[in-house]
């Protein structure tokens, strides 16, 4: 068996090799990093305004759990994503349904699949969490639930993504398309090309050195009515341990689901791999158990560590992440990839 001694040593080498431009990531695993020094990561371009509106949250002392539900709601309103939320691409029967997990750091958790009519399905999971004795809410239940609790309901299928969905129907197949997610998140190109999936997957430590994270998706566009993703599921879509870190995930939700992926990142974690290297083996997992499968979608991890070290992998190229901390608060880092 490998001793954490020398995980420490690969998690070392792997985030000073790893770089993007100048900047590096998968810091390495000493005690430099200092703890209570707020930081929030998510996935994909969009993440970048995500994380602007969860730092102001965690710059002014908030709670990471205020912070990743702040954050998350700007792409879940933003009608230029295609992939989240409002303006989210439907099922295949025309439906836009949305799944969403939301985990702090005492483990609490709450989660809402296949909820419609709600712009801000984070919102619901939290309320889940904190007003229900139970994790996880679905469809007509879970928008019960939402409109019990004062939600307003909206018809989230915009004009521009029925239109998607009409050009779809022509040849209705369903294509999971790799990297669509920075593609669906195209200001200047609205409206109406195809695509398929997004997420975004977001995880915070705040000033007091507690954890927290969200995830919310529109899932994969033109799926079977009815289909949930990994995104909703606490343990696949995302995972907190305010004792070792978190970890999301983004890209086709059957695999992750298959593999537990983020509760695996975060339980490697605990065995001393490096965030970088955590994700690493999780994305090989899902390889080595579908090498055929694997080479033509695409799943990413992405995980931060209590020392504020992150680190992010997935199977093809074009993942990337945005991060934000005292430094700087808008990095992209394109994470490596097994392909
Ligand atoms: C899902 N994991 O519904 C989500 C989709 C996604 O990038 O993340 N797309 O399977």
């Amino acid at each position: 068996m490998i001793s954490r001694r020398k995980f420490l040593a690969v998690g070392s080498l792997a985030g000073a090799s790893v770089l993007s431009g100048n900047k590096s990531f998968g810091k390495t695993m000493d005690d430099s990093v200092l703890t209570g020094s707020p930081i929030v990561i998510s996935t994909w371009d969009f993440g970048i305004a995500a994380n602007a509106a969860a730092w102001q949250i965690l710059k002014n002392n908030g709670r990471a759990l205020d912070a990743v539900e702040t954050g998350v709601h700007v792409p879940e309103a933003d009608l230029n994503n295609q992939s989240v939320g409002y303006g989210g691409l439907p099922d295949r029967d025309g439906r836009v349904t949305l799944d969403a997990c939301i985990m702090d750091e005492f483990g609490n958790c709450g989660s809402v699949a296949a909820l419609e009519h709600i712009i801000h399905p984070i919102s619901v999971a939290r309320r889940v969490m904190e007003k229900t004795p139970h994790v996880m809410l679905v469809g007509a239940g879970a928008l019960q639930f939402a409109l019990e609790q004062g939600f307003k309901k909206k018809n989230l299928l915009t004009p521009s993504s029925e239109k998607a969905w009409k050009e779809w129907l022509k040849t209705a197949k369903y294509n999971p398309e790799i990297n669509v997610e920075n593609r669906l998140f195209s200001p200047a190109k609205l409206p109406g090309n195809q695509y398929n999936h997004d997420t975004i997957g977001m995880l915070a430590l705040d000033a007091s050195g507690n954890m927290s994270g969200a995830c919310t998706t529109s899932g994969m566009a033109y799926k079977m009515h009815g289909r949930v993703g990994d995104s909703p599921i606490i343990g696949a879509g995302l995972y907190v341990d305010n004792e070792i870190g978190g970890a999301t995930s983004t890209g086709v939700g059957e695999e992750v689901i298959r593999n537990v992926g983020s509760f695996l990142v975060v339980e490697l974690m605990r065995q001393g791999y490096s965030p970088d290297e955590a994700c690493k083996e999780a994305v090989m997992r899902i390889i080595r158990k579908k090498p055929e499968t694997a080479k033509q979608i695409q799943v990413g991890f992405l995980a931060l560590n209590k020392k504020g070290q992150f680190g992010g992998y997935a199977i093809q190229k074009g993942f990337s992440f945005a991060v934000c901390d005292n430094n700087d608060q808008k990095q992209l880092i394109k994470s490596p990839s097994y392909y």
